[in-house]
């Protein structure tokens, strides 16, 4: 009997598939990978203490193929239809953004491996966002984009035949599972030629820019793709001295010397020409031109606990009054310290020390020395620094911010399935490394009292 391919390597294969395609699309995009190698190298180089503990955690080996991207749907068929693509590949939707706040008309989900195993293979995400095109206050226009968007198939027939196939058979076999990535890599490729005239082009940039990009073209481009360094402080500077055109702000927490959450930039869209499907002729001289796709670096540090985030949430907020430093001041940056206020989930592994009486708790094992804790990676995203870099990215269109509240309720309509809670996830990777490593410190008991 052929053997499935299981779901983690058909996202490796991807994921490869797509960053090859975008370097083609954005060729910056393949400057960026050669500069956060480089720096990844030095920073691995410079602290081996780091580099001994990505080791022991398993984040060494994924390092090299991490990378998430970014796209955006018109419409909750659309939404759905990508969840499904996603699914075989075991991404699930992590987490629900409302970014109508920030005056970003869309809400947004990530789509990412949900345990431990699958991330470790690898952590591919796409963060995935829905237009609400409810917040198009011209209704003509608004009534014009929802029948356009009516109109569009994102995915070939062949792609949703090979969906359809791997969810009635529980998997793809490998020649089904290629055919699958080259179908699924199609529905997020760049198309120049457009779906809208110039005229309703330029109504829907007026808009605003992410709805002239979600509405105009074929399908759900890949707008971004981003590696992950280690020290995104010298990334930045080194595409600076490249000549990159990168944003002055890294959007998320300072720098601190443990990580938390994540500290991301970005360089500009590039303006693209494209053709309207009344354009005269190809390209040239006066063609319009649509920025939307860009590049991005990211750091990441420690995943909060609910209780770590609401305090990062606080600091960011006391940040517009009184400065970054002076308000992450009050964000304890030891690790026992975070760990002992239980503002920071933690992995466990044993020492292989071992000790004749046996640890009353997880605690009293590391205190022992038995247990070793260390931070677990946040897998995810923040709305804030998320809307920094939508905004950055977007031209024309008013900055509005609409009132229009959003509804998780309703994301999770459109997308058909409820989303995962991502703190749920981080605690349920925590639990079971203590459970794990709990069993391994304690002494063989003599059969009889055990
Ligand atoms: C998504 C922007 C959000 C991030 O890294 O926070 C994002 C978009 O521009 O479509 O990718
Ligand atoms: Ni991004």
């Amino acid at each position: 009997m052929a053997v499935m391919l299981s779901p983690d390597a058909i996202r490796s294969r991807f994921s490869a598939a797509m960053s090859a395609m975008y370097r083609e699309e954005v060729p910056l995009y393949g400057d960026l990978i050669a500069i956060v190698t480089r720096v990844n190298a030095a920073t691995l180089a410079a602290d081996p203490a780091l580099a001994a503990r990505l080791d022991a955690d398993g984040e060494t080996g994924r390092l090299g193929q991490e990378r998430h991207g970014a796209v955006r749907v018109g419409t909750a068929h659309e939404l759905a239809t990508l969840a499904r693509v996603f699914a075989v590949m075991g991404m699930e939707p992590v987490g629900y953004y409302d970014l109508a706040a920030a005056g970003i008309p869309v809400h947004s989900t990530a789509f990412r491996p949900i345990t431990q195993a699958g991330l470790a293979a690898c952590p591919f995400r796409v963060f995935t966002s829905l237009l609400r095109s409810e917040l198009i206050t011209d209704t003509a226009l608004r009534a014009q984009a929802q029948q356009i968007l009516a109109g569009r198939h994102i995915a070939s027939e062949a792609c949703l035949a090979l969906v359809a196939k791997a969810e009635a058979e529980g998997g793809l076999v490998e020649a089904d599972a290629d055919a699958f990535v080259a179908q699924a890599l199609d529905i997020f490729r760049w198309h120049g030629d457009a779906i809208v005239d110039a005229a309703t082009y330029t109504r829907l940039l007026a808009a605003h820019g992410l709805i002239a990009d979600i509405v105009s073209f074929h399908g759900p481009h890949i707008n971004h793709l981003t590696p992950r360094t280690l020290d995104i402080d010298a990334a930045q500077d080194a595409m600076r001295a490249a000549g990159i055109a990168v944003k002055d702000v890294i959007e998320g927490p300072p720098a601190r010397a443990v990580p938390i959450l994540l500290r991301q930039t970005s360089f500009h869209a590039l303006a693209e020409t494209f053709r309207p499907v009344d354009a005269q002729g190809h390209g040239g001289h006066g063609a319009p031109k649509h920025t939307a796709r860009f590049g991005e670096i990211e750091q990441r540090g420690a995943a909060l606990t609910p209780k770590g985030r609401a305090l990062y949430d606080q600091c960011l907020e006391n940040a517009k009054t009184s400065g970054m430093a002076e308000a992450f001041s009050a964000f304890p940056d030891d690790f026992e310290t975070m760990r002992a206020q239980g503002l920071i989930y933690a992995r466990y592994v044993w020492t292989g020390v071992s000790s004749s009486d046996a640890p009353v708790s997880a605690d009293d094992a590391v205190k022992r020395g038995l247990l070793q804790a260390s931070p677990i990676t946040y897998e995810d995203f923040l709305p804030v620094s998320a809307a920094g870099i939508f905004r950055s990215n977007l031209a024309g269109g008013p900055a509005d911010t609409y009132k229009n509240s959003s509804s998780q309720a309703a994301f999770e309509s459109a997308l058909g399935r409820p989303v995962h809670d991502p703190f749920t996830l981080y605690q349920a990777i925590e639990d079971a490394s203590q459970e794990q490593a709990m069993a391994e410190c304690r002494p063989t008991l003599d059969p009889v009292t055990r």
